[in-house]
């Protein structure tokens, strides 16, 4: 019998994990075998996974996995947990986070290649490489007179528009991906930036304050940032000691 697949009928897997490095960190850590197991993941296309090393106190490492089988993502989460590196890391679950990739009901189709090409990589996203990834999770809110629920689909239509048009203006420098996680988490969406300049990060999430989606109805978990790299980079970046390879 076959592996077990978690495959939706639309969109791809997301899983965000963050861990914490355990016990002394100039004891080194032999990262072979994890390497091996994310190299193997990543041989897969389109399956990708991003290693970042958190900035500050709220985590040490942090991995984004991306690919078509969360049931797949879900055994190399448990196969590194049980690897030397793993036995090193402690989950930080209260940081974690499953999604999938969606498109928006608010994206319509006008017909161009541009247009198609564009909505095809929210539902089949290829991270480009950045420095930095930050991610955090949001929902709209549903309470009183500001239930984002309650309004009607032309409403929220319009509302989202400008939140597009705030968004249109950081293309140069912000990679968004949003994915939909109600039923899934606690939380309705992960918002995943990718950057090269912190303070792109810093004032997109700022300016959408403004933007009345994110002022009246926005409603946030807490926010992470860390800096990309390779397994050995991150845990050097994150004061662990590796084995050299
Ligand atoms: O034209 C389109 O189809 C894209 C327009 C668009 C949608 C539908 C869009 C554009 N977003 C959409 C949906 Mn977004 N987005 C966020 C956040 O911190 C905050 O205040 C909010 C977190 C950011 C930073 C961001 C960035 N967006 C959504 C949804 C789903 C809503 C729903 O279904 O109810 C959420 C939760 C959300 C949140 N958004 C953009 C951006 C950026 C940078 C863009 C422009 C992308 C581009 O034009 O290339």
């Amino acid at each position: 019998m076959g592996d077990v697949e978690v495959v939706a009928s639309e969109g791809w897997g997301v899983m965000h994990l963050y861990f914490r490095l355990t016990g002394d960190r100039r004891e080194p850590i032999e990262i072979r075998e994890a390497q091996a197991l994310c190299d193997a993941l990543v041989a897969e296309p389109p399956y990708q996974a991003t290693w970042q090393a958190v900035l500050g106190p709220r985590a040490d490492l942090g991995l984004m996995l991306i690919g078509p089988d969360l049931a797949k993502l879900e055994r190399l989460h448990g196969a590194l947990l049980a690897s030397e590196l793993g036995a090193r890391l402690a989950p930080v679950p209260e940081l974690g986070f499953v999604s999938l990739t969606e498109l928006s009901e608010y994206s319509s189709r006008d017909g161009t290649p541009e247009r198609d090409a564009m909505l095809d990589r929210r539902l089949h996203p290829r991270l480009p490489r950045r420095k930095l990834l930050c991610f955090y999770p949001m929902s709209k809110r549903r309470s009183g007179d500001e239930n984002w629920y309650a309004l009607d689909f032309d409403t929220r239509l319009a509302l989202m528009g400008g939140h597009g048009r705030l968004g249109a203006a950081f293309r140069d420098r912000i990679v968004q991906l949003i994915t939909g996680a109600t039923g899934l988490t606690d939380w309705e969406w992960g918002v995943t930036l990718l950057a090269d300049d912190i303070k792109a990060i810093k004032q997109i999430v700022y300016e959408m304050r403004f933007d009345e989606v994110s002022a009246r109805y926005g409603e946030f978990g807490p926010f992470t940032v860390g800096i990309c790299g390779d397994i050995a980079e991150s845990l050097a970046i994150a004061g662990g000691a590796t084995v050299p390879l």
